[in-house]
């Protein structure tokens, strides 16, 4: 019999462990990441001892604001926790500038509050499957899928696979610089995960290089829808003529992700394709990011298809919400990720198989942090590019705190406190870097 039927689950302690994770040196419009990516990891426990886990994004300031809520998450009951917190949900800005454009996400503090709502619900549900032995996904109900496929992440990089000193350590991709290496980037990828869907991160090099990328990518797998994704780095005259360059490419599955900065710079680019015959989706993680974006995302037909991502979006239950909201205006719904544990690879899947209109292949980065987990029994399988709900209660998977203790000795040791890409590129690519919006 449950336990917990019609009985209050009090949680009693909260525990938030900051970890650093070994990271490869790649590239994105935003700069360079760092040696190690920083994560944040959250314990809930209930006063018979059930623990709630979670992870979000890393280092000081969310670590902070989990711990500002601190009051009022203790002596709270698990099921009904995440209602009285949801002046959280909006954050606290939710206008235009609460976008990830001049920020990477994780970094702008406006929607400090909708990461940390998501960390506590994820918590709460995790503990309430354990409680009541059911997969989270069957607590947010309209399970649609068992399994959910993720895609491949080839990105631009530098020689190695992260960590720092006697800790860096070496990758089997190597130095990724050019049209040749990423296509057996994602042949490494596609063996070891059997991913199907490609989505490559440009945005780095000139956009001639990025088209040819995104060419011979399809000529070696030209079963594989590709989207590419520059993060706002071109102009709107750029992303044009890059839209029409691959027309063909990202056909059947495919879209142009971010080409251009904000709202008014995708709806432009939109009409300026539509004017040309080439209704290839736009789809972004960087203009919209919150409900309040929508409206004038829908007004000006800015975007088709919205990655959406529980860490961010104030959790699992508003991305359902906006998986519904999509829907209804006729836009597709994809996934967003950024440097990640198994912990929020299982979080993604559970949300990802209980949101119907979830219809693309998922963003993962779990292929590269491969060299650290705090998932007990290893890595999370990804066969056949997709991941297995599995059959126990809550997320399904359990803390190792052995690596946990590791990897929180390490966050210690490390001078990172933030994800700062732009100081990254100065110091290891060329001091004089800025992030120039828009570049090309
Ligand atoms: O990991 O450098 C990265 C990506 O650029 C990431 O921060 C983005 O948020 O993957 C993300 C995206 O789709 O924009
Ligand atoms: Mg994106």
């Amino acid at each position: 019999m449950n336990p917990y039927n019609g009985k209050f689950m009090k949680i009693v302690d909260m525990r938030v462990h900051s970890i650093a994770i070994a990271d490869p040196p790649l590239r994105s419009s935003y700069g360079l990441h760092a040696p190690y990516a920083l994560r944040n990891v959250l314990e809930l426990v209930s006063e018979d001892g059930i623990v709630g886990i979670a992870e979000t994004y890393g280092g000081e300031q969310p670590a902070k604001a989990l711990h500002d809520v601190r009051e009022r998450v203790i002596g709270g009951d698990a099921y009904r926790l995440t209602g009285s917190l949801l002046d959280l949900v909006e954050g606290d800005g939710a206008g235009l500038e609460r976008s990830h454009t001049m920020t990477t996400p994780g970094e702008n503090p406006l929607d400090a509050g909708p990461r940390t709502y998501s960390a506590i619900e994820t918590a709460c549900l995790d503990m309430i499957g354990r409680a009541v032995g059911k997969p989270l996904c069957d607590l947010l109900g309209t399970r649609v899928r068992d399994e959910v496929p993720f895609s491949a992440y080839p990105f631009y990089k530098h020689a190695g696979g992260g960590g720092e000193g006697t800790d860096a350590r070496e990758d089997k991709y190597g130095e990724c610089l050019s049209p040749e290496t990423i296509v057996e980037q994602v042949r490494s990828m596609k063996q070891e995960y059997g991913f199907t869907d490609i989505k490559f991160k440009g945005g780095v090099l000139d956009p001639e290089i990025e088209v040819e990328t995104i060419r011979q990518l399809k000529q070696a797998f030209p079963d594989s829808p590709c989207r590419i994704d520059p993060n706002s780095a071109w102009t709107v005259e750029t992303s044009i003529k890059v839209g029409e360059a691959l027309k063909e490419e990202l056909k059947d599955g495919g879209y142009l992700e971010d080409p251009a900065a904000g709202i008014d710079g995708m709806a432009a680019v939109r009409k300026g394709l539509l004017a040309l015959g080439n209704d290839t989706p736009l789809a972004s993680n960087v203009a919209v990011t919150a409900f309040a974006h929508m409206p004038e995302s829908i007004k000006h037909d800015a975007v088709q298809v919205v990655l959406c991502d529980h860490h961010f979006w104030g959790g699992m239950r508003q991305v359902q919400h906006l998986g519904k909201l999509c829907q209804t205006f006729g836009i597709s719904l994809s996934m967003h990720s950024n440097s990640h544990l198994g912990l929020s690879l299982m979080a993604m899947a559970h949300v990802a198989a209980a949101t119907p209109n979830l219809t693309y292949a998922c963003d993962t980065h779990y292929p590269w942090q491969s060299s650290d987990e705090i998932v007990a029994g290893g890595r999370v399988k990804i066969e056949d590019g997709r991941v297995r709900i599995p059959n126990k209660g809550g997320l399904g998977v359990d803390l190792d705190y052995d690596q946990l203790a590791r990897l929180k000795e390490r966050y210690e040791k490390t001078p990172y406190r933030n994800r700062d890409d732009q100081a990254e590129m100065r110091k290891h690519v060329d001091p004089t870097w800025e992030r120039k919006l828009p570049r090309w």
